[in-house]
């Protein structure tokens, strides 16, 4: 059994999505990152990084108990628990892993940002501010990384491996908020083609609905959570 420590959020439906893949025996646990329980003990004893996605397998390796954090780690743990997604053979393999690390590197972070001065800066209560050379920015770079994305998938079915891996499953969360990092899936038909064959796996389906992004507004606690004096002063 894998307690799976998570929120509806793209790093959160990383998970949700290999666990279904894999058919692994999973329950959730949701952590209410708006109302700051990452920070709760128990919780920064497992990720301590203060963010979902974690897990614990208590059949982990030699049948011991493992905890991990950071959504790249889990999913290169599950494949290698499972031997799905994520190709042996060594060109197939560190193929898949580059790409997966372009995601956790670039993709994810650099969209987060985009998010943060599109979205959430404008709406922040009290105080709303719009910063627009950091939304030129982050717009334009989330773009460009777009269009990399793009360029691969004009002659690759699935981003690594000539198969569906891990990086598909790590990179498919993040574009269905293309709108909130003022994307258009049309003006990059390759991804339009990939995102479309992706979400119509039933396994990443399956939970869409439940997993739909949580941040739809901010109240000043869950921006000072999120943004505010709690994310440094809490440990
Ligand atoms: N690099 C991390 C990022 C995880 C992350 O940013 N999680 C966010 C939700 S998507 C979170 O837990 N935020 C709560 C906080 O920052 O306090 C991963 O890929 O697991």
């Amino acid at each position: 059994m894998i307690d799976l420590y998570t929120a509806a959020t793209p790093n959160g439906q990383k998970i949700h999505i290999m666990l279904e893949e894999t058919g692994l025996d999973y329950r959730e646990i949701w952590i209410d990152i708006d109302k700051g329980k990452q920070f709760s003990e128990s919780f920064l004893r497992i990720s301590p990084n203060n963010k979902i996605p974690a897990i614990v397998d208590h059949h982990g390796p030699s049948g011991t108990k493992i905890s991990l954090f950071e959504s790249g780690a889990i999913l290169l743990y599950l494949a290698d628990k499972t031997g799905r997604f994520l190709p042996s053979q060594s060109d197939k393999h560190w193929e898949t892993i580059q790409w997966l690390m372009w995601q956790m590197g670039g993709f994810g972070p650099m969209l987060g940002q985009a998010h943060h001065f599109n979205a959430y800066a404008p709406a922040r209560p009290d105080s709303p501010v719009v910063l627009p050379y950091a939304q030129e920015r982050y717009t334009n770079e989330a773009a460009r990384l777009y269009g990399v994305l793009n360029k691969r998938l004009a002659d690759h079915e699935f981003v690594a491996a000539r198969q569906y891996t891990i990086a598909d499953i790590a990179i498919f969360p993040w574009c269905r908020l293309h709108e909130r990092q003022r994307q258009k899936l049309e003006d990059f038909p390759n991804v339009l083609r990939w995102f479309n064959q992706i979400a119509a796996r039933p396994a990443v389906a399956k939970d869409m609905h439940k997993l739909e992004d949580i941040v739809d507004g901010w109240t000043t606690e869950s921006w000072e959570v999120s943004f505010g004096g709690r994310q440094r002063n809490q440990r």
